[in-house]
């Protein structure tokens, strides 16, 4: 037993050949049974031990499963709750399979970049069928209990020991002992349907290069012997194993896990009851902070000004439910329950007795300080009082109240109800046991929570802000807005900085520089956005901003006047517009946000560099097969990214001191180093 998911690592492996041994060493054991104590049959192999030495270490999963099919006694698999990628493929190598009824049974591999690795993509379609087998292993999903898979499914979990035991006596001297690799393997239109998969996959996995694999190791076992197919998919494996993408995406699995961790505040720290939630503000904010507790069955009062805003808002929330229902995301009945879960008032009375209160009011620190002062006034003691804010200083909010100890950050990415990204802003005076309440609440509603330190922008805003500064430059120096969209969505971004600040209001960005240009005078900006404010272009909400928009329509028109607009301005400093490269365009933009971060990691505003990969994954459409903004300067170089910075730091127009590299950064680069 390897907790919490009885990972096959060395430990595990070495355990099972062991056991395997001892039993038929054995006299009075005519049969075996494998099982998983605790929670899962098994996870699979163990993803901390990529690449190390252990994962190779004998025995591997191969040598172990091979020592199950020669064993001269019966080995029966007693599968129950968890069944993916190794412990399956360990299943499927016993003689027989007794399955607990809801497992969750997998091969999902390719999300981590791989395949199955351990004859997964052999024996599969030997038992299930080569369609079937294929779908699974490409898609990665789970599949409840499936029939064909297991020998006897029984009736309950309680069951599966004594039954599991029954099915191995009655099996004890049959021979000879079944084995899946000698099941034939074969699809009557294999070529056709082959290449119809390949199609298909090709269609789905752009960047990622597992999918395209998958299908050829399922083929190889409809065309190959079993051993040869064997040898192939291990080819394959250990290929994959050493992408950038597998890297980037083990890398997110383990981080996205890590995020939820708070170096201190122990996990087994007692969390606060929360059953009712209290939102202040109806507007899109408050209405999508409000969906995601509906959604997760909680009940939810939400406090407007005035009767009209509470309308509107509601009647957002039901457009919202209403466009779920229309594509089938969402049921009638599962509708009226989250509606009925959902209140209104307009007293901050009827607010007591909620266990947390969310304000997602107007971004002005005097707003702020009247709600959390009824707030204090108002909430039960023990209430945790948190604000959606996004730039403000959580510190300041909490000293508005006498209870700073319950005061939190919740910066919700918009849409509220869709973006996975949850930043946790940590006060100077938040308790341990808030912050872990939260980070569970969190997981609760279906969100990746991140713990940030309390500065201007916190961790996403931050970077984000030096990214969009490099993006003004570029326009300064020579490219069109459209010229940086389409190298930063080349490179994998979901969209180009222009577009985003044509979708999320380019006038936000006016918003923050203007208190910049008083707080910061020594800050170099481009006038260019500006410049666009000014004529009222703020994107999508205008209907123009650096692109025009048709009504209904998301698609970004590039307009000429905007054009001249930055050419003209380019002209009044002088600048003669030189060619900027693609690579040039990405490096600064993500280099600008790797600087930033590693302030953000030296100054302890974020824990670790992975919990700033996820940010970035589930806040700001990093690409996912790149892991992230660290993760990708891991893999360009930490000595590279250096050597590239202090190139940037000589262009005149550029911003020298910003590409002065954050000594963390440079201490890493020089000796050699990973942010992880
Ligand atoms: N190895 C190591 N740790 C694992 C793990 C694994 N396979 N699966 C989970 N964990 C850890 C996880 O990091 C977290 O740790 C804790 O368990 C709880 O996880 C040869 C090579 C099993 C459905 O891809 O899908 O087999 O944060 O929060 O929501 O072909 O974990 O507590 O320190 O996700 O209940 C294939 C991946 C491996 C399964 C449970 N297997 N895991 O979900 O808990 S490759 C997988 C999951 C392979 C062979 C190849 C889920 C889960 P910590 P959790 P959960």
């Amino acid at each position: 037993m390897t907790p919490p998911v009885n990972g096959l690592g060395l430990s595990t492996r070495q355990g099972i050949v062991d056991g395997l041994n001892r039993a038929n060493d054995d006299a009075a054991v005519t049969s075996i049974v494998i099982t998983g104590a605790g929670g899962a049959f098994s996870g699979g192999a163990d993803i901390k031990e990529f690449g190390t030495d252990k994962s190779l270490q004998e025995p591997n999963l191969h040598s172990v499963i091979a020592a199950v099919e020669n064993s001269p006694k019966p080995v029966v698999a007693a599968i129950h709750s968890v069944c993916m990628g190794g412990g399956l493929e360990l299943a499927l190598g016993c003689h027989y399979r007794v399955a607990a009824p809801g497992c969750s049974v997998a091969l999902p591999e390719v999300k981590l970049g791989i395949l199955p690795g351990a004859g997964g993509t052999q024996r599969l379609p030997r038992v299930l069928g080569v369609e079937a087998a294929l779908n699974m292993i490409v898609s990665g999903e789970a599949i409840k209990s499936e029939q064909k898979l297991f020998d006897k499914l029984v009736a309950s979990p309680e069951e599966l020991a004594a039954e599991a035991l029954a099915f191995a006596q009655s099996v004890a001297d049959v021979r000879p002992l079944p084995l899946v690799r000698n099941l034939p393997c074969k699809h009557p239109q294999g070529d056709a349907y082959f290449q119809f998969a390949r199609n298909m996959v090709k269609g789905m996995s752009k960047n990622f290069p597992a999918p395209a694999k998958c299908v050829d190791a399922v083929e190889a076992a409809t065309k190959r012997k079993f051993a040869d197919g064997l040898l192939f998919e291990r080819e394959l494996f250990i290929n994959l194993m050493w992408t950038p993408e597998s890297r980037s995406l083990r890398h997110l699995f383990l981080a996205e896990r890590a995020a939820s961790k708070i170096p201190d505040v122990p996990s087994d720290t007692p969390k606060r009851d929360i059953k009712a939630v209290a939102v202040i503000g109806a507007g899109t904010m408050g209405g999508g902070i409000a969906m995601n507790f509906l959604n997760a069955g909680i009940p939810v009062k939400m406090l407007e000004m005035k009767q009209e805003a509470l309308d509107r808002g509601i009647a957002t929330i039901q457009k919202n439910y209403e466009a779920q229902l229309k594509k089938g995301k969402l049921k009638q009945d599962k509708y009226e329950q989250r509606m009925a879960l959902l209140s209104t008032t307009l007293s901050y009375d009827d607010l007591k007795d909620a266990d947390l209160v969310i304000e997602a009011v107007f971004e002005e620190i005097g707003v702020k300080e009247a709600v959390f002062k009824e707030l204090d006034r108002v909430m039960k003691p023990g209430a945790i009082l948190a604000s959606n804010t996004s730039t403000l200083d959580v510190n300041k909010i909490a000293n508005f109240t006498k209870r700073p100890q319950d005061v939190v950050g919740l910066h919700f990415f918009s849409p509220a109800n869709v973006m996975k990204l949850l930043e946790v802003v940590r006060g100077d005076a938040t308790a341990k046991d808030v912050l872990a309440t939260v980070m569970a609440i969190a997981k609760k509603i279906k969100k990746t929570a991140v713990v940030s330190g309390v500065c201007d922008g916190f961790i996403g805003n931050r970077m984000i802000e030096q990214y969009g500064r490099q993006g003004g430059f570029l326009l300064d120096e020579g490219c069109t807005p459209e010229q940086v969209d389409k190298a930063m969505e080349k490179f994998g971004m979901a969209m180009g900085p222009f577009r985003m600040g044509d979708l999320a209001g380019n006038d936000i960005g006016w918003a923050i520089r203007k208190r910049r240009y008083t707080e910061k005078p020594d800050m170099k900006y481009s006038k260019t956005a500006d410049l666009l404010c000014e004529k009222g272009r703020y994107g999508q909400k205008t209907g123009a901003g650096w692109y025009d928009y048709v009504p209904g329509k998301r698609d970004a028109i590039p307009n000429a006047e905007v054009v001249k607009m930055i050419e003209d301005h380019r002209a009044s400093l002088g600048i003669t517009p030189r060619k900027i490269s693609d690579e040039e365009i990405v490096q600064r933009l993500v280099f600008a946000l790797v600087n930033e971060a590693a302030y953000i990691l030296e100054e302890g505003i974020a824990n670790k560099a992975s919990d700033i990969d996820v940010v970035y994954i589930f806040g700001y459409g990093f690409p996912v097969y790149r892991g992230g903004p660290l993760n990708y300067a891991n893999e360009v170089g930490l000595f590279n990214v250096v050597q590239a910075m202090n190139r940037f730091a000589k262009n005149p127009l550029d911003d020298a001191a910003f590409w002065k590299p954050a000594p963390l950064l440079a201490k890493l680069a020089a000796e050699g180093k990973t942010f992880n």
